[in-house]
């Protein structure tokens, strides 16, 4: 039962939890605000760029796209049902993460946070936000027939375990500054 719910969870927020971590290896480039400021501080900073937000979207639909592909054999082997993504979904999923955590980047200027500085809280569910905001406002059926309440709660408990593991993982291979 749990084991079935933590697999359905991992698998679905999949195209959410890979666009920023791939914007991590792809960014640099022209900073999506253009380095404007507003109060003394930058708009966005220079951790979030087009190129970064781009590619990573790009990343997370092109492997909801893969999932589908093999979703039935992996079905079978772990015998568990898996969603279908829509391309649709695919999008929302990756695009809203990387909207969240952009979102979460403007707040963290408002509030005088430097680039990279921690926010805790903020930091390991912006993405979730994002992610399920824009799922949830742009493919709504779907949305509802995959994000039972209780994948969602799993959602909502397992996520922020996976982004410290993660980021800590990139931070000791030395692609990101921070280890959050
Ligand atoms: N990145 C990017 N575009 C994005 C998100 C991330 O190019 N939309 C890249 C940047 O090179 C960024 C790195 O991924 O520095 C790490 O991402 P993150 O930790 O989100 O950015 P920070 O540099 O820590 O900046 P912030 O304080 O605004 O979160
Ligand atoms: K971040
Ligand atoms: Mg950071």
């Amino acid at each position: 039962m749990l084991r079935t719910l933590v697999l359905q969870a991992f698998w679905t927020m999949l195209p959410a939890y890979v666009p920023n971590n791939v914007a991590v290896l792809a960014g640099g480039g022209r900073p999506i605000d253009g380095g404007v400021s507003w109060n003394g501080n930058r708009l966005l900073g220079d951790g979030k760029t087009w190129r970064g937000t781009l590619v990573g979207t790009f990343a997370g639909v092109v492997l909801a796209l893969v999932l589908d592909v093999v979703r039935e054999s992996i079905e079978t082997r772990l015998d568990v049902t898996l969603p279908v993504f829509s391309v649709k979904s695919a999008f929302a999923l990756s695009f809203g993460a990387m909207l969240g955590d952009i979102g979460a980047s403007f707040l963290k200027r408002r509030s005088g946070r430097e680039r990279g500085a921690a926010f805790p809280g903020l930091d390991q569910l912006d993405f979730v936000v994002g992610s399920l905001g824009l799922t949830a406002a742009v493919a709504p059926t779907w949305f509802r027939t995959v994000f039972r309440i209780p994948v969602l709660v799993v959602v909502v408990v397992m996520t922020p375990a996976l982004h410290v593991v993660t980021n800590m993982a990139a931070y000791v291979l030395g692609l990101k500054d921070e280890p959050w």
